[in-house]
């Protein structure tokens, strides 16, 4: 452990910058070894901040080396100026002034992969959020902006493509014959926005007529052997720029949008100035070695970095506290894009799926907070579900509360109010507020309250009068330094069908309609629902209209209506989670007691009606055959036992896989589809309700189902088709799986994307010898400690393995922890990921639960950094 621990920053303690930066002008002379940075920075003290002689202290990272500084070209002799730890303290300074500074940077041992660094043969930068100051020291803090001028010096041969946010203005030879590049951005911006790549880059053109009839110029560029999969980017580009004017209309700034895509990159991709950078793996696309799940995220993630051009660049966050302003608004732009791109439920289904399982789990867990968090050790560990994925659903309610039209005018108010500012989650909300009427001074508390609201709902009905009640009442949960919390405002959508599975009007508050949102913010409330003539079903929280746990007494039979006949699709899905969930629950307990499992599944009757119908989506009807994942169900369990949940699954799979064979068998054959590859909705659709019918099949052990799986594998013609085969082999112990698996890596091994998933699955695999297999994996030569994608493939396959990660002697943590101290110093960031895990300890059955303790022990009496510090002390706590 380190003789002092880092402290956190806090909410409450923000205050305006005492200076700013009106012009920033950077010259890079880019080397591999040392890159020397030169900053003019035009400076002078916020009026702002009042009156003050404060001195002027520049955020900066211990490994940037300071050559020399100057203050309105006088030299600074080192009396007058100190550096402490990762700070560059100028105590006398003019009113208005010019700060020159001259640093040295090592970009080659740059392996933290923030500030400037070199990924394959090229240079790329990570600045989000404090990645800047290891560049250079500056004033690191969004609310800092700045116009930028950017040059950059280097040797044309090897860096033939140079670029930097904005447009390009000039062009020249240094003596030496070097090539120089000035970029000027006329957008004042903070530093997290700022970026620069350098590469002999292969570069796809297109152009895009926004509505205004302007002329932008899109270039995609990657490392010349990628440059044939960029066309599916381009063109969900081109869908975003247009959705983006239609929507919300937002038209782009600059004449010219950049992507670069690079292969060492610590997340999905980032939004810079006219110059998104991206992790390759969420860029590239080809049918042959590329899901039909990336083809998606390709199209969701190219459009959430557009769309942070208008959410995020042109307004942006005051502090990091504020994150959520612009992410949580952006994945809701991005997931309402999406849906109306493909399907609108279908959409829904997944990302309510991954908030319950994933960020529900976060709610519940140690490092729980807000979405507006009020402190931080580190901010890169709030990169979080909770600050994306339920900030979004916390902008999607305003939506639900505004309504589509009063929603548009609130974003408008925000947009042009707040155009060229760094702002607050509570400027977002006002503006929602102002143009639309709509009280939200209750809704805010959302944004400060931790954990996964309880929603419980009673109902009665009352023959004589036709009345029908609902009482609901709310409960948060404590959470890490929160432990009571005050009621939300909640807006619950609500239908009502009758017996039969009709839809029902009914009067709320003199109001009739089939559908109502309820408006729950007392703790307890009774809603009333007049003009019924017999006892309805409830359909509630349509849509998943807030990120609540809801909890109602449902009969099978109820769920089972719901399921074939609620016109609210989001919750036909819901209904057959809920069965699965009732009968996974009790085949657990029967597992954890030991007993054998046995039960008369209803889902078969639920499933067999569902497979016949072929009027239904088959997206949806692939939705509702998938169970309950293991994590999901984790997520659910208090205790966890790992390895019961796993048993329960396998053993339902296998009855409903024996009692359906033959439609399995069927809808394999009805969905296949001829011709060639389309990532098209329906063609996606059909995919998947086959693939799934193929792994219920495959699980009665029939031999021709298992030799229909190895002719698909064989003989596709896209990598949806080829990885379903490989992972149901996998997955259900298939005699050829290890046979499969060999194959598929000959195959594939000089595409590094398909690598990775090959390593993943490898790594997931459930068998004796898990964990030696993973330890295997590192050694492979297909895997790189220093590219993050393979960590996480590797890593993250492995926390799958219930039989690997969960094995008893808890050799399985002891392998991830050493991982992680590995890690810690390299890459604090991933290393801070990989802990995720290891944060359920207290959720999980005894045995298990010491031994994951014993591990983050173990890590804590390491030095450490802020990253892991902060996930790994709050873990103990
Ligand atoms: N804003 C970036 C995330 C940066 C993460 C820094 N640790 C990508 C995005 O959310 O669009
Ligand atoms: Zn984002």
């Amino acid at each position: 452990m380190k003789e002092s621990q880092p402290s956190a920053i806090y909410l409450k303690d923000y205050k305006v910058p005492p200076f700013l930066i009106d012009k920033t002008e950077l010259t890079f002379d880019l080397d591999e070894t040392t890159t020397i940075v030169t900053s003019r920075l035009h400076m002078r003290r916020n009026p702002a901040f009042g009156k003050s002689t404060a001195p002027l202290i520049l955020d900066g990272g211990e490994e940037v080396k300071l050559i020399g500084v100057a203050m309105d070209d006088y030299e600074l002799p080192p009396e007058e100026y100190r550096i402490s730890e990762d700070k560059l303290i100028i105590t006398a300074t003019a009113d208005e002034f010019v700060l020159t500074c001259e640093t040295l940077i090592e970009p080659q041992n740059n392996t933290r992969l923030e500030g400037l660094y070199r990924s394959s043969s090229m240079f790329c930068t990570q600045c989000e959020a404090e990645g800047f100051r290891h560049i250079t020291y500056y004033l690191d803090r969004p609310d800092v902006m700045s116009v930028f001028t950017t040059t950059i010096i280097a040797d044309e041969a090897r860096y033939p493509v140079m670029l930097s946010n904005g447009n390009e203005v000039e062009r020249g030879k240094t003596d030496e014959g070097k090539t120089v590049v000035v970029w000027h951005d006329p957008f004042p911006k903070p530093a997290y926005l700022f970026a620069l790549v350098a590469g002999n880059l292969a570069v796809k053109n297109d152009v895009f007529i926004t509505q205004s009839q302007r002329e932008i110029k899109l270039q995609i560029f990657t490392e010349s052997h990628n440059i044939d999969k960029v066309d599916y980017a381009m063109e969900a580009l081109k869908r975003s720029m247009r959705w983006d004017e239609v929507t919300y209309g937002r038209e782009y700034d600059l004449d010219i949008f950049m992507i670069v895509a690079v292969d060492d990159f610590n997340m999905g991709a980032m939004e810079n100035k006219g110059l998104n950078i991206f992790n390759s793996s969420c860029l590239l696309a080809s049918p042959e070695t590329t899901t039909d799940d990336t083809y998606l995220r390709v199209e969701a993630i190219v459009a959430h970095e557009y769309f942070h051009n208008w959410s995020g660049n042109r307004v942006t966050c005051r502090d990091w506290f504020q994150l959520s302003l612009k992410e949580g608004f952006t994945v809701f732009r991005d997931q309402t894009f999406s849906a109306d791109m493909h399907s609108e439920t279908v959409k829904r289904v997944e990302d309510v799926s991954f908030l319950k399982t994933a960020q529900f789990a976060e709610d519940a867990g140690p490092m729980a907070h807000p979405v507006r968090p009020a402190s931080f050790i580190e901010i890169s560990n709030f990169y979080t579900l909770t600050v994306y994925e339920k900030g979004a659903e916390i902008v999607r309610m305003i939506h639900t509360l505004l309504g589509a039209e009063k929603f548009r005018a609130g974003s408008d108010l925000y947009f042009d109010r707040h155009d060229g500012q760094a702002v607050t989650c509570d400027d977002f909300v006002a503006a929602m507020q102002d143009a639309s009427g709509v009280d939200l001074s209750q809704f805010k508390r959302w944004y400060s309250q931790a954990g996964t609201p309880v929603v419980t709902v009673t109902d009665s009905y009352e023959e004589s009068t036709g009345t029908y009640r609902l009482i609901m009442k709310q409960h948060t949960p404590a959470t890490p330094g929160q432990p009571t919390k005050l009621p939300l405002h909640i807006p619950v959508r609500v239908g009502l069908l009758s017996q039969q599975g009709g839809a029902l009007s009914a009067q709320v508050n003199g109001v009739a309609a089939e559908d109502h949102v309820l408006h729950l913010k007392a703790n307890e409330q009774e809603f009333v629902f007049t003009g019924l003539t017999s006892r309805p079903v409830p359909s509630l929280l349509r849509s998943f209209s807030a990120p609540v746990k809801l909890r109602y007494e449902y009969s099978a039979k109820d769920l089972l209506l719901l399921l074939s006949a609620d016109s609210d699709g989001f919750n036909r899905w819901s209904a057959s989670q809920q069965l699965a969930v009732n009968e996974l629950t009790l085949l657990i307990n029967q597992a954890i007691k030991g007993d054998e499992l046995s039960i008369e599944s209803q889902l078969i009757q639920g499933f067999k009606a569902l497979l016949s119908d072929a009027a239904l989506d088959p997206a949806m009807v692939a939705l509702i055959l998938a169970l309950p994942s293991q994590a999901y169900l984790s997520e659910l369990a208090d205790p966890i036992y790992p390895a019961a949940i796993k048993q329960a699954r396998q053993y339902l799979k296998a009855q409903l896989a024996n009692a359906l064979s033959a439609d399995f068998e069927r809808v394999y054959r009805e969905h296949k589809i001829h011709g060639e590859y389309q990532a098209t909705a329906e063609d996606i659709a059909h995919r998947s309700l086959k693939n799934i019918a193929l792994s219920y099949w495959v699980e009665t052990g029939d031999e021709l189902a298992q030799q229909e799986l190895v002719t698909q594998f064989q003989t596709a013609n896209n990598m949806t088709d080829q990885f379903s085969a490989l992972s149901i082999a996998v997955h259900s112990q298939h005699p050829k799986a290890a046979e499969l698996l060999a194959a598929f890596y000959e195959q594939w091994q000089s595409e590094p994307l398909v690598v990775n998933k090959w390593l993943m699955l490898s790594a997931s695999q459930e068998q004796e010898n898990a964990l030696a297999t993973v330890k295997g994996l590192l050694e492979h030569p297909a895997f790189d400690l220093k590219n993050p994608n393979k960590v996480r493939s590797v890593l993250g396959g492995f926390g799958q393995s219930v039989s690997g990660f969960h094995k008893a002697d808890g050799s399985g943590y002891q392998f991830l922890a050493d991982q992680i101290i590995l890690l810690n110093k390299r890459n604090p960031q991933i290393a801070s990921r990989l802990c995720t895990p290891l944060t359920r300890w207290k959720k999980l059955q005894p045995e298990l639960s010491v031994k994951m303790k014993a591990e983050l022990e173990r890590i804590l009496a390491e030095n450490l950094s802020k990253d892991v510090y902060e996930v790994v002390s709050k873990s103990l706590a």
